[in-house]
């Protein structure tokens, strides 16, 4: 199949081709195999915008999803070739800082798998997010290119104008085909301009931020620090949504639809608020087409649907009016007509589009002219509606709902880890891949000694191949037979990868005085900090410095080694989660929204240790408080405790002399000796004065519960009963299942 395919490509076998000529012509069959699968829209169509998709590398899942992985594969094999070896040739788009992001990519794919008709709109950033590299012991930025001659992205015929302050530019369409499993392609449209220059990258990942024209697709989310940044951000943002508003009228006014009957024919779901401006852009182009402005509101409002991702204040969208004068002057007369309309109904300052200081909340348009306002977890819907986003819970009830994310098994299970998904069809079949309840059915497994051996053997062989992928990449060398205890998600400091600090110092001091744990520890971490986020930054500085300390200590590495895993993306995940054991899930309690890494550890076998935040509060009550390692405050005191403006850190540390020592590590002498003063001080200080998502009063009881599953651990017939709990309850933490809820919920295109 393939072997003719290339035959007709290069003229010669397939025996004879290298890996690169291979890969292209997988690339071609597979987009041309893509294509004969797409099916007609009916008449009502979702379109989910989005200033990230975080696609990763597409070429075996979209063998999957076409139902040939197995038979290219063995095609491959049968003529010395090896799929994995071809694979890694791919580059990584890295459309996406993560997981929302990557959230809109397992989207796409369970809409399609649904039937869905159902397109994404976004951005072809030339460089994505950046390239991590460590260089002594600091996270260093580099570009991170994607784009080859063959990729991925179809250029399409249709092209937009998009008009700014200062200058038009000609918006093209580049299309990815989306496979739905066993089903049908929908399309990832991305915006660009042609005049984008990649040469104009200064030193590491600099560039001049005035250059629109060579900049404005070149990079996604840069620095927005100080003003140009923003500005540039905004470009893109308008960019994005005035290119995707006019296709979608044009689409659907292709598929009949008078523009007064809009909310018929589109559903526009809006990724937080980074695309909010489609909302007053629709307005604007409603109005030119001759619609009068208060039906152009109606429409808009029945059309549009936002979903929130955060509650951190900081990362809420404000614009100061002036920077939208700036760059899209035509939206401001549409924005001071939704804002009088509001402060003309509402006199409560809260509920404002624009405030006293004259900057634009761009949640507030969404929720104010958009009819639906989701929560991506229950607790964090809880959250929004009794604290957050309160005032709007009293006016708009109606409109808030909860859809608890999910993510797709094709790429986090099927893909990932053949040896598991092989194991589960044996043992229930295989209607699972298409209905994810059906993994409940490994529970008539449970306390059957030989079934959860073979799954503590899969276990060992993901780790053993996780090993041999880190000594290869990373030149690390980690014990098979130690407990794989994992994190890894962005660096934020209400993650807490400091707290998981915190622990390995801990530990080192135990095994420095003799404290032998009982099974050696792999504590492995994963994660880009924002480039401009300084304390992000020293934290990683300190997991290097304690790498470099433990694992040349002879002493200590026979018990405790420490891996930070370089330039973290998609692809690493694929390798990483399989192979844990323990899952990181530390947040402080509040502050995660929902987080997807937590299910995708579950479904591979890994166990949580976490607080009870985002989504780890449905797992927790999914598996059972023995199945799950829970500890620290919860949201409830938290969210006092910042009320009360009450904490004080210092209290812990001169309270605490565990933590006291564990703290002061952080600038004693041997780590001196391998870090730099000023980032460690600096970190030092931080916590001790700060300590702004209160690791500390959780220290203790993350120890201690730390400590009990690592003892659990030991006992691997019970271990393996709870690893077979949280695989069969992993069902519910399918993206298929939450796409069902948006659609029968909120989109109701009436396709299933
Ligand atoms: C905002 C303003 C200025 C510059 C950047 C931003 C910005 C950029 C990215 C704000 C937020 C993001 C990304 C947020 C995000 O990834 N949120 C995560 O969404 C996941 C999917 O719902 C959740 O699982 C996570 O809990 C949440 O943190």
């Amino acid at each position: 199949m393939l072997g003719e395919f290339v035959k007709n490509r290069y003229q010669k076998d397939l025996r004879e081709c290298s890996n690169e000529e291979i890969y292209i012509a997988l690339l071609e069959f597979v987009k041309e195999k893509a294509m004969k699968k797409e099916c007609p829209t009916g008449k009502k169509k979702v379109y989910y915008i989005s200033a990230e998709f975080l696609i990763g590398k597409l070429l075996s899942n979209n063998l999957i999803n076409l139902g040939l992985f197995d038979t290219v594969k063995k095609e491959l094999e049968e003529n010395g070739k090896n799929i994995y070896e071809i694979e890694e040739i791919e580059p990584e788009p890295s459309l996406g800082n993560g997981g929302l992001g990557r959230l809109a990519a397992c989207f796409l794919d369970s809409i399609a798998t649904l039937g869905i008709p159902g397109d994404g709109i976004g951005i072809n950033y030339h460089l994505g997010l950046f390239k991590q590299v460590f260089e002594q012991n600091l996270q260093m930025e580099y570009p991170n290119p994607w784009i080859d001659k063959n990729s991925w992205l179809t250029k399409s015929e249709k092209s937009y104008t998009v008009e700014f302050r200062n200058h038009i530019v000609k918006a093209s369409l580049y299309d990815i085909a989306v496979t739905g499993y066993e089903n049908r392609t929908n399309q990832l449209h991305l915006f660009d301009i042609d005049s984008v220059d990649e040469k104009i990258t200064e030193e590491g990942i600099s560039f001049d931020k005035d250059d629109i024209e060579h900049n404005l697709t070149l990079f996604l989310y840069p620095d927005d620090s100080d003003e140009k940044g923003q500005l540039l951000r905004i470009y893109q943002q308008y960019f994005m949504v005035s290119a995707g508003a006019q296709m979608i009228l044009e689409e659907c006014e292709e598929r009949g639809c008078n523009l007064h009957d809009l909310p018929e024919y589109a559903a526009i779901q809006i990724n937080d608020t980074h695309p909010t401006m489609v909302i007053p852009e629709l307005i604007r182009l409603l109005l030119i087409r001759g619609i009068c402005i208060e039906e152009a509101m109606d429409i808009v409002t029945k059309t549009c649907a936002y979903t929130n991702h955060t509650i951190l204040a900081e990362a809420l969208e404000k614009w100061p009016v002036s920077y939208l004068q700036k760059v899209v002057p035509q939206l401001l007369p549409i924005i001071h007509i939704l804002d009088n309309e509001i402060k003309k109904k509402y006199s409560n300052e809260a509920v404002a589009i624009i405030d006293k200081e004259k900057r634009v909340h761009m949640a507030h348009i969404d929720m104010h002219y958009g009819y639906s306002i989701n929560g991506v977890a229950y607790l964090h819907t809880e959250i929004l509606k009794n604290s957050e986003l309160k005032p709007f819970y009293e006016i708009y009830p109606e409109k808030f709902n909860n859809k608890t994310n999910g993510i797709t098994f094709r790429r986090w299970l099927l893909h990932c880890n053949e040896e598991l998904t092989a194991w589960i069809e044996n043992l229930i079949g295989s209607g699972f891949k298409k209905d994810a309840k059906e993994l409940e059915n490994l529970l008539k497994y449970r306390g059957d000694k030989k079934i959860l051996e073979s799954l503590l053997e899969i276990k060992a062989e993901k780790k053993k191949q996780l090993k041999e992928y880190i000594l290869r990449t990373q030149g690390i060398e980690i014990d098979e037979n130690s407990i794989y205890d994992i994190q890894v998600k962005r660096l934020h400091e209400y993650k807490r990868q400091q707290l998981n600090a915190l622990y390995i110092i801990h530990k080192y001091l135990e095994i420095k005085r003799g404290n032998i744990p009982e099974k050696p520890i792999t504590v492995i971490f994963g994660a880009k900090a924002a480039p401009a986020y300084v304390i992000a930054k020293d934290i990683i500085h300190l997991i290097l410095c304690l790498q470099k300390l433990i694992n040349e200590d002879e002493q200590v590495k026979r018990y405790l080694r420490v891996v930070m895993i370089e330039n973290y993306n998609v692809s690493k995940a694929a390798h990483l989660i399989p192979a844990c054991d323990i899952s990181e899930q530390i947040s402080l309690a509040s502050k995660e929204a929902s987080g997807t890494g937590n299910m995708k550890f579950m479904l591979n076998g890994a166990i949580t240790l976490g607080t009870m935040d985002g989504a780890n509060v449905e797992i927790a009550e999914l598996v059972g408080k023995d199945n799950i390692y829970i500890f620290g405050e919860d949201s409830e005191t938290v969210i006092d405790r910042y009320a009360e403006a009450s904490y004080v850190s210092r209290d812990y540390y001169e309270k605490d002399a565990v933590l006291k020592e564990t703290v002061d590590f952080i600038i004693g002498k041997e780590m001196m000796k391998i870090g730099s003063k000023e980032h460690l001080l600096r970190l030092y200080q931080e916590l001790l004065n700060k300590d702004w998502f209160m690791t500390f009063p959780d220290f203790q009881d993350y120890i201690s519960t730390r400590e009990k599953a690592y003892s659990d651990y030991n006992d691997r017939t019970k271990w393996a009963d709870k690893m077979l709990v949280n695989i069969a309850k992993a069902g519910y933490f399918s993206s298929d299942r939450t796409i069902e809820q948006y659609e029968k919920e909120i989109w109701k295109t009436g396709a299933m």
